[in-house]
Order: C-alpha cells, then sequence, then structure tokens
C-alpha cells in the first residue's frame, strides 16, 4: 500500500518522511504527481486546510494520503502568523522576508513578551475519505535575530521551551524529536496503523 504526502513543500516532505520511515508504506511525495491539482488553502483553521488538502489529494490519486497545515502563532501579535504562516510577508513572501516582518514587528517587545507555539495539523484520508486528523505543538519564544542554519522557515528564529538555542541552531535529528510535527505525526501514525489493519 502507497501513502502520498500532500505537501509541495519540501522542507516539510523531508521531516516527514523521516518521521514516518518506520510505516510499513510506501511514502510518495506528490511532486511525483505534476498532474495532482493545487489545492486553495482557504480555511481560517489549519485543521480545515490540513483536511482539504488530504481529501481533495487522495480522491484525484485515488490512494491513502496524509497532509500538514502548520505555523506559528506569536502571543505578542494577536497569534499571528498563525494559519497565514507561509505568506506572512505578502505574495512572492521567502522564509527570510517573513523571519525578518516578524522581528520587526517585534522590536520593541523584550524577550520575556515574545512567546510563541508552533503548531502542526496532520489529516490523513483514503480516496477521498477524511480517516481522522491529529495535532502536535511546541511552545517557545522568539528570538532577537536569526540564528542557526539548519530546519527552515521561522527555526532561526524559535527557541522551544527549556531550550537555550533555535530550532535552526539544536539541528534536525533534535528537532524531529519535540517538534510541533512530530507529535502530530506519532499520533497521526497510530491513525494510519489502526486504518491499515483493517485491509
Ligand atoms: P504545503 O501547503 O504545500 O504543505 P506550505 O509551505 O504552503 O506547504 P503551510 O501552508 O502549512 O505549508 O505553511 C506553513 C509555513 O509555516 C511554512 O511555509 C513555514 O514558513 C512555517 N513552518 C511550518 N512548520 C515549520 C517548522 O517546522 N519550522 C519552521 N517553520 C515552519
Amino acid at each position: 500500500m502507497r501513502l502520498i504526502v500532500a505537501t509541495r513543500n519540501r522542507d516539510k516532505l523531508k521531516e516527514i518522511k523521516t518521521l514516518l520511515k518506520d510505516l510499513p508504506l510506501k511514502v510518495i511525495s506528490l511532486n511525483n504527481f505534476s498532474s495532482a491539482p493545487e489545492v486553495r488553502e482557504n480555511g481560517r483553521t489549519l485543521e480545515s486546510n490540513a483536511i482539504k488538502k488530504a481529501v481533495q489529494i487522495s480522491k484525484f490519486l485515488k490512494t491513502l494520503a496524509v497532509a500538514d497545515d502548520s505555523g506559528l502563532e506569536i502571543e505578542a501579535l494577536g497569534n499571528k502568523p498563525g494559519v497565514y504562516s507561509a505568506r506572512f510577508s505578502g505574495k512572492g513572501a521567502t522564509y527570510k522576508s517573513n523571519n525578518e516582518k516578524v522581528l520587526r514587528l517585534l522590536q520593541d517587545i523584550p524577550l520575556s513578551k515574545r512567546k510563541a507555539c508552533f503548531r502542526c495539523v496532520i489529516a490523513v484520508a483514503d480516496k477521498g475519505k477524511l480517516i481522522g486528523a491529529a495535532e502536535g505543538k511546541i511552545k517557545g519564544r522568539i528570538t532577537q535575530r536569526p540564528l542557526g542554519n539548519t530546519g527552515f522557515g521561522y527555526d532561526p528564529i524559535f527557541i522551544p521551551n527549556g531550550y537555550k538555542k533555535t530550532f535552526a541552531q539544536l539541528g534536525i535529528n533534535r528537532k524531529n524529536k519535540i517538534s510541533h510535527r512530530s507529535k502530530a505525526l506519532v499520533k497521526a501514525k497510530k491513525v494510519i496503523e489502526e486504518y491499515v489493519l483493517t485491509f
């Protein structure tokens, strides 16, 4: 049985593939299916977007699929960028321009008030039918400047609680042990394993 990872983000894909490697399924990237539709992420929650992506892609490819919608909530910004994390700095946004915008908006905010939370929702669907969804989160704070060069997205400006280094400084192995994505995938894997057992 094959499992499609319904993301076009290569950085997320890499983490998801690593975290799913013990599943007895052939994990395949959406990048192998150029004809697959572009799913419009117009939901107001991470959950609704993840479900939409998993359901539409699994229906189109007539197979089992997982989708990830994730984002960074910053308390001092009223929990923004949240569901809008990918395009926070507008059309043509890059990881760098998004990080710069966050740091600019927080420039007068002291370290004690730079609380943030990374959230990830993983949805699982088969041939257009939703099987389940799971959420993972990790709390932390935003740095005053980007630090480290591993990972992606907001990793250089996020320090998880209990650590002194950003995700980008900790490195991918340590990030994968504690991240929002790994917590969501631990739960999602149980959903997949139970579902696969019914065959
Ligand atoms: P798909 O919809 O194709 O999966 P995307 O990049 O558009 O890819 P999202 O809408 O879920 O994905 O946007 C999430 C954004 O949040 C992502 O582009 C990063 O900027 C950021 N992000 C998510 N998880 C992250 C992580 O583990 N570390 C750093 N930044 C992350």
